[in-house]
């Protein structure tokens, strides 16, 4: 029992240091931008580390570092899509099993659904879960592709991480009735709450959630109770619309600090030392990426190319020779 909390102790370490990593590296210019997952590292950790990565898949927001980390996707192949020159980081989506990370608010959640339908009709056993925030619970896809999966009966899991804001828009104005779970009872499905700053009762109940899927039960709504630390993004300032009491009182559940506490303190020191080596490794590896090649700006815009795309591609290319 030790070794495992010590292994999802370990996880969000990681998580944690090369999250703020990334922020030093966009203030140092290396990342033009990067959203934070500060305080939301056990509802990450723990849902990811629910998945059976032989059959299951995931579909994260731009928020998901510590799923990808608990996924043992390479951090530099998912960083690389932060760095805004690689189109969908260079990880492969098919081994990893896990999709290229979404800005679309809920874009993901319709993704989890179509590839559900897939498992359901190929028979595969595995289950999807779908990442998405409680600002995203209240975009128009998101009800129908809840909707679509109640009636389909598929295996999808819709976690969301209901991390107090939306931007600058507390929960309380963008979820009518105070709960997303509640909503699932509305398309005929499983809906739960669950401590998100709890690693073990997250990865438990999303667990549960993946298993009646993957049984044919239907889908689940699973609202991770949790708060982002940090700012939206490195472009926010969250002193703007909140006060630092609300942010203190919510640093006094932090996911890791209440992980650590139950085992002894030598756990945590090495979990420090292991997320170091990882996050020295990764910050040297991601500024030594090579830039992609230059006409790869106009592959994978279309399946069939357009003329026009292809009168650039050409006009691009002789300004090389130029
Ligand atoms: C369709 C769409 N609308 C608006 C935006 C701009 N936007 C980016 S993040 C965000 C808030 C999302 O909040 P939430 O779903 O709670 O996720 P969180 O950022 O808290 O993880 C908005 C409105 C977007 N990226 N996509
Ligand atoms: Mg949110």
């Amino acid at each position: 029992m030790d070794d495992d909390l010590r292994d999802l102790l370990r996880l969000m370490v990681v998580a944690r240091r090369l999250d703020e990593e990334c922020v030093a590296l966009q203030r140092q210019g290396v990342l033009p931008a990067y959203a934070p997952a500060l305080g939301q590292e056990a509802a990450q950790v723990g849902s990811a580390a629910a998945l059976d990565l032989e059959r299951d898949f995931a579909f994260p927001t731009y928020r998901e570092l510590g799923a990808a980390v608990a996924m043992g996707v390479d951090p530099v192949a998912y960083l690389a899509t932060h760095l805004n020159i690689w189109h969908g980081g260079l990880y492969d989506p098919s081994a990893t099993h896990l999709a290229p990370f979404n800005a679309v608010v809920g874009g993901p959640v319709t993704h989890a659904v179509g590839w559900a339908m897939g498992a359901q009709l190929d028979g595969t056993g595995g289950a999807a879960i779908t990442y998405f925030g409680d600002g995203a619970s209240s975009q128009g896809d998101v009800h129908e592709a809840m909707n679509f999966a109640g009636v389909y009966r598929l295996p999808v899991v819709f976690f969301c991480q209901s991390n107090g804001w939306a931007i600058s828009v507390p929960t309380d104005q963008q979820v009518a009735g105070g709960s997303v779970a509640a909503r699932a009872a509305g398309y005929g499905i499983e809906g739960q709450q669950v401590d998100g700053n709890d690693v073990t009762a997250v990865r438990e109940a999303t667990r549960d959630a993946l298993q009646r899927a993957r049984a044919g039960g239907g889908p689940t709504v699973i609202e991770a109770i949790t708060y982002r630390m940090g700012p939206h993004s490195t472009s926010d300032d969250p002193r703007r619309y909140r006060s630092t009491e609300d942010e203190r009182a919510w640093a006094e559940r932090d996911p890791i600090a209440r992980t650590a506490s139950s085992l002894p303190a030598e756990a945590l020191s090495s979990a420090e030392e292991h997320a170091e080596a990882v996050v020295r490794e990764t910050g040297e590896r991601l500024r030594a990426l090579p830039p992609p090649p230059g006409d790869e700006l106009f592959s994978f815009v279309y399946r069939e190319p357009t003329a026009p795309l292809l009168d650039q591609q050409r006009a691009w290319k002789e300004s090389q020779h130029a």
